[in-house]
């Protein structure tokens, strides 16, 4: 049986889409000349008409909106709606400790909610489901989006939060008598290792799916939920920026996830040189709010790194894909001249699932003048290692296989299990030093 909840806008042909979406950019761009005085400087310095857009391909002329466009206009100066229409905020820290604000109408809440609701049925949601959200709540938009979606889809929603892990197992247990959870993947993991310590099987409970996102994850991580909870894994993908999980989400196909084109008009852009690449080649995403009212953004650029999937989906839907989100350029590590990702050696790491746990740590420190990676990884506790040794030829092969697949050489631990810190949100998988 398909599950799609709102087939006229997931379906919609091609070219209706793109019509809507051009209709949508062309009034867009004038309000935020009118409305954004940041918007109107960028448009100006460009010399862009702000009534000059004709085609959708037009779009590529337009200037970037970056991070530090958000915090330069900290609080609310890029707000295109009047204070008295934005009914909530929300906000992300960066790591250097500033923040920057997102404002929602209520146009934008329903929208949001309905994008998350889509991404919920996706993943095989139905309306008389439990849905546990073990997302944080509050700021971080994972706990309030998912738990909106839920309610937008006629779902019954448990606000867990984040925390209390023998409550979430109790819950999970309990509580979710038909449905799915939601929370980071990292975080499920945890959980599911909870569970498992308390003497429980989460393969028994009646949990059927995850909505798992707002970090990245690997395909191996995947099979290791599945089998671990005895459900189906799906990859929710969103932004604060833009609007929270729900921008794009992975359908029973399992094969990328789609972006929500009704409300996101999407690139690729090069890293290098913001030049939007061919289909299929990699780059950084960067997204248009077409119809947003509260803060609607012209090209934000994510820093997230993907790249199209060009085939049409086997699901009906007609949003096009983009590749799982493998991080950002921001967490690439350029080591000796390679450009390595946390969750690339994640994917490694995994394919020996049976011996190493799917915990682990990258650090990175400067020997001299040299970049120095180590990886630490713990081991899996229900392995049994007859003698030190095997321990040893393990540790050569996962390290070797690590450095054909990425062309890096590690230094790679295993350790304890146990012995890398875990969190309620999303992990912190790389600690660089340098
Ligand atoms: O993480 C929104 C979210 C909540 C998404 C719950 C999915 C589920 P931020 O805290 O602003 O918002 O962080 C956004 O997290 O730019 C990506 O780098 C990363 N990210 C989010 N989802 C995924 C994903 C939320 N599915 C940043 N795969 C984004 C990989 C992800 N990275």
């Amino acid at each position: 049986m398909k599950k799609i909840w709102n087939e006229a806008a997931e379906c919609m042909p091609r070219a209706q889409l793109e019509a809507m979406q051009l209709e949508q950019l062309k009034v867009l761009v004038p309000h935020l000349y009118n409305t954004v005085p940041q918007y109107k400087a960028k448009l100006d310095a460009a010399k862009i008409d702000p009534h000059g857009i004709k085609v959708l391909s037009d779009l590529k002329y337009l200037p970037y909106t970056v991070k530090q466009d958000l915090r330069d206009a900290f609080p609310y100066k890029m707000f295109a709606a009047p204070m008295a229409d934005i009914i909530r905020l929300h906000a992300s820290s960066g790591t250097t400790g500033s923040i920057s604000v997102t404002g929602y109408t209520r146009y934008d809440i329903d929208t949001w909610s309905e994008c998350v609701a889509r991404s919920i049925v996706a993943a095989g949601g139905e309306k008389d489901d439990i849905i546990h959200v073990a997302y944080g709540y509050g700021i971080f938009t994972g706990g309030l989006g998912l738990h909106y979606g839920a309610e937008w889809m006629g779902a019954c929603a448990i606000p867990v939060g984040g925390g209390n892990t023998k409550r979430q197992v109790q819950f999970l247990r309990d509580l979710v008598t038909k449905g799915g959870m939601g929370c980071t993947p990292s975080y499920a993991l945890l959980i599911a290792e909870a569970a498992r310590e308390l003497g429980e099987d989460p393969t028994a409970w009646p949990l059927r799916y995850g909505i798992y996102g707002a970090e990245p994850w690997s395909e191996n991580i995947r099979t290791e939920l599945e089998r671990q909870l005895g459900i189906d894994a799906y990859d929710i993908y969103g932004l604060s920026e833009i609007m929270g999980p729900g921008v794009g989400f992975e359908c029973e196909v399992k094969n990328g996830l789609h972006i929500q084109e009704d409300h996101f008009l999407f690139e690729i852009v090069d890293q290098q040189t913001g030049e939007p690449v061919p289909d299929g080649e990699y780059g950084e995403l960067v997204i248009t709010t077409p119809d947003k009212q509260g803060q609607p953004l012209l090209r934000y650029n994510t820093r997230d790194v993907t790249r199209v999937i060009p085939e049409p989906c086997s699901c009906g839907r007609t949003h096009r894909r983009i590749e799982r989100v493998t991080g950002r350029t921001d967490d690439m590590i350029i080591i000796r001249g390679v450009n390595v990702y946390p969750s690339q050696i994640e994917q490694i790491l995994m394919s020996y699932s049976e011996q190493l746990a799917p915990q682990y740590q990258v650090i990175v420190t400067k020997h001299g003048s040299m970049d120095h990676m180590e990886v630490q990884v713990e081991l899996n506790p229900t392995f049994d290692f007859d003698e030190i040794r095997s321990l040893e030829a393990l540790r050569a092969e996962a390290r070797e296989a690590i450095r054909t697949t990425l062309a890096v050489n590690v230094e790679l631990n295993i350790v304890e299990p146990h012995s890398i810190e875990r969190t309620q949100g999303k992990a912190v998988r790389l600690i660089d030093k340098r």
